[in-house]
């Protein structure tokens, strides 16, 4: 069922379809030590996307910029553990598109409520471009827009539905990338697990 996007990007539907519950269980978890926060860009928007990390390092926006930080700013606390369900998935999926040895120190969660998007970006803020991103979605299905490695190269729409997993890395690294504004809906979310190295 693996689907090669483009050289360095794989799809792999349904790949923690079986994880699910363990994974919206453990988000739970976290979100009670470091709460979902809209943060603001450093342009001083507020983020519509709710967030918050685990693991050695979390990924934080502010007025000073992008940053990844050992402590969660809001509660002055280290972030939560990474649980070791979600490091085991990310490495066999990256091992699946052929990163092996895949040893992410973050976990960026996402959190959309209906109307909330990711406009078109690239991630640039970690230290080894050679690492790939894993990326899981859970909850509602979001479509999410896959660019090439200039803002104005052509988008592709792609369904994204709970178990989903991608992987980036290699050519596909540096693709812009984003999600369109998640459709009305009853109430409840969409998340998304980003897996990085960030140091
Ligand atoms: C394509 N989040 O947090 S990662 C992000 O659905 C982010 O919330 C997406 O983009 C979300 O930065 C899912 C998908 C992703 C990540 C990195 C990429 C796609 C990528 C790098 C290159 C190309
Ligand atoms: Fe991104």
């Amino acid at each position: 069922d693996d689907m090669v996007l483009s050289s360095g990007a794989l799809f792999l539907p349904g790949f923690a379809a079986a994880e699910v519950a363990t994974l919206l269980a453990h988000i739970r978890t976290i979100a009670t030590c470091s709460p979902f926060r809209h943060m603001l860009t450093p342009g001083g928007r507020r983020m519509s996307v709710a967030m918050t990390s685990c693991g050695r390092f979390g990924w934080t926006s502010s007025r000073m910029g992008y940053r990844y930080t050992s402590f969660d700013p809001d509660t002055g606390q280290a972030w939560p553990q990474m649980p070791s369900v979600f490091c085991e998935l990310a490495r066999q999926a990256a091992t699946r598109a052929g990163f092996v040895d895949f040893l992410p120190d973050t976990c960026l969660v996402n959190r959309y409520a209906p109307g909330a998007r990711l406009s078109l970006h690239q991630d640039l803020d970690e230290g080894d471009m050679s690492a790939p991103i894993v990326s899981v979605s859970l909850g509602l299905p979001a479509i999410f827009l896959w660019g090439g490695p200039r803002r104005s190269n052509a988008r592709r729409r792609i369904t994204l539905h709970e178990g989903d997993v991608m992987v980036w890395g290699g050519k596909a690294r540096l693709n812009f990338h984003g999600v369109e504004p998640l459709p009305p809906g009853n109430g409840t979310y969409r998340y998304n697990l980003t897996f990085r190295k960030a140091r």
